[in-house]
């Protein structure tokens, strides 16, 4: 809920989506950032996942998000965001449609040891047309690429922004969500 400041004053709410494959840190990004306790659907993930749940390249990972994440965070006096982060598996696409629905721009969060995974998440925002940069989690040991290195290998749209982030840290996180509310206004022609 927006809540109404003394003087009177009410912030702009906006809705955005925090996606991207699984395990590349989305709950762990919602998390670092929220001024609220996040809301999370995290489930242990068993056995029975075994061989519907793809954790190759995160095998350290105990739990998985089954409906979504939930935050908020102040970016300025005049702007709260409301993050909304996707489940990352396959067998909860269909809640997207719901998720999505009036959110005015996305990050799709990226780990470069498994680019490919976020293919679906850029393949279902330019669909829907909505606005959205690429963040890549640096995850501590990975070698570094160059932003213009990844949007090569994504072939993304010349304007659509890449950026380096490490999710577990609210500074690095924060000027991520700066940089998609920037993007937005561009794209939108809203004037700064
Ligand atoms: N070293 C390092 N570990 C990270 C980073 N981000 C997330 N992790 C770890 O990676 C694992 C996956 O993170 P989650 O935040 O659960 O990923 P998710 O995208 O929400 O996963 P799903 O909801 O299952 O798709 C967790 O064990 C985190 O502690 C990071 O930037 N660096
Ligand atoms: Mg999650």
């Amino acid at each position: 809920m927006v809540s109404e400041r003394s003087d009177g004053h009410i912030p702009l709410a906006v809705k955005i989506l925090i996606a991207g494959g699984f395990g590349v840190g989305k709950t762990t990004l919602v998390s670092a950032v929220s001024e609220i306790r996040p809301l999370q659907t995290e489930e242990v993930l068993t056995n029975a996942g075994v061989g519907i749940d793809d954790v190759g390249g995160v095998e350290g990972k105990r739990t998985t998000t089954v409906a979504m994440d939930f935050g908020r965070i102040s970016i300025s006096d005049d702007i709260v965001l409301y993050l909304f982060g996707t489940p990352g598996q396959d067998r909860f696409w269909f809640l997207w449609d719901e998720l999505a629905l009036g959110a005015l721009g996305a990050v799709v969060l990226a780990d470069t040891r498994r680019l490919t995974d976020c293919f679906p998440s850029v393949d279902y925002f330019e669909g829907r047309g909505t606005p959205f940069l690429v963040a890549v989690n640096c995850f501590d040991g990975v070698q570094k690429h160059s932003a213009e290195a990844i949007a090569k290998a994504l072939d993304l749209d010349p304007e659509v922004p890449v950026v380096l982030c490490d999710a577990r840290d609210r500074r690095s996180v924060k000027d991520v969500l700066i940089a998609l509310v920037e993007h937005v206004m561009t794209l939108k022609h809203v004037p700064a």
